[in-house]
């Protein structure tokens, strides 16, 4: 079965961004990846760049996939099963509830163990997550498989140290990775893909 990349976060952590990232290293390592976005009046993927670098996009709109569009998330796995791909890589809208969305997966019959999820932290708006977002950071964290501490190179060192501690206060053995928009797939990012993907992958 292929392997899934779960890409949580909320909104404007930069999801899109590191999912454009991923593809462009995907190509480059000739792992064929197949993208589903479920947007909801979220800027969205540039379709025609992706399709132009051999990319096929599944769009999910008008809910959310963790609940309303969740028979749709499924129905768009099976179509997906005649491309091929070795990654899906899955981008939930931003106020999707991570928990549920990888339940309707597994009630799908896919493997948890097949999917990787990456919980993308906006270093820069921490102070607004822990005040009105903290249910669902710490059960997005919770269910995380490596938590990316993204925009750190906005965030100064004491920002990005209380990030960490964030993380590991609630998951305490939670792999942790500092990415930057300059560096989205760094060192440790690609390290993790090519353990997950079991095989070299190219840089
Ligand atoms: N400075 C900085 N900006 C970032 C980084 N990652 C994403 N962004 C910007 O943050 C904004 C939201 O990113 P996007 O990928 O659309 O977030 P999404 O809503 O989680 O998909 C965009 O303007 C990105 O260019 C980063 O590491 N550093
Ligand atoms: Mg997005």
């Amino acid at each position: 079965m292929n392997n899934i990349f779960f890409i949580s976060g909320f909104l404007g952590s930069g999801k899109t961004t590191l999912i454009k990232a991923l593809v462009e290293f995907f190509s480059v390592g000739k792992i064929k990846s197949a993208l589903i976005i479920n947007e909801i009046g979220e800027i969205g993927i540039d379709n025609k760049y992706m399709k132009k670098l051999g990319y096929n996009i599944w769009e999910l709109f008008g809910g959310c996939i963790c609940c309303t569009l969740a028979s749709g998330l499924i129905e768009t796995m099976e179509q997906l099963k005649k491309y091929e791909p070795d990654v899906i890589l899955i981008e939930p809208s931003g106020g999707a509830d991570p928990k549920a969305t990888l339940d309707t997966l597994m009630h799908a019959g896919i493997d948890r163990q097949k999917i990787t999820n990456f919980f993308v932290l906006d270093a820069t708006r921490l102070e607004m997550f822990t005040a009105v977002l903290l249910p669902l950071i710490s059960s997005s964290i919770t269910e995380a498989d490596v938590v990316l501490i993204n925009k750190a190179e906005l965030a100064g060192s004491d920002v990005f140290d209380e990030a960490v501690k964030l993380v590991e206060g609630l998951s305490s053995d939670m792999p942790i990775i500092r990415t930057d928009k300059n560096n989205l797939v760094n060192e440790e990012v690609a390290g993790l893909i090519k353990n997950i993907l079991g095989r070299q992958v190219v840089k």
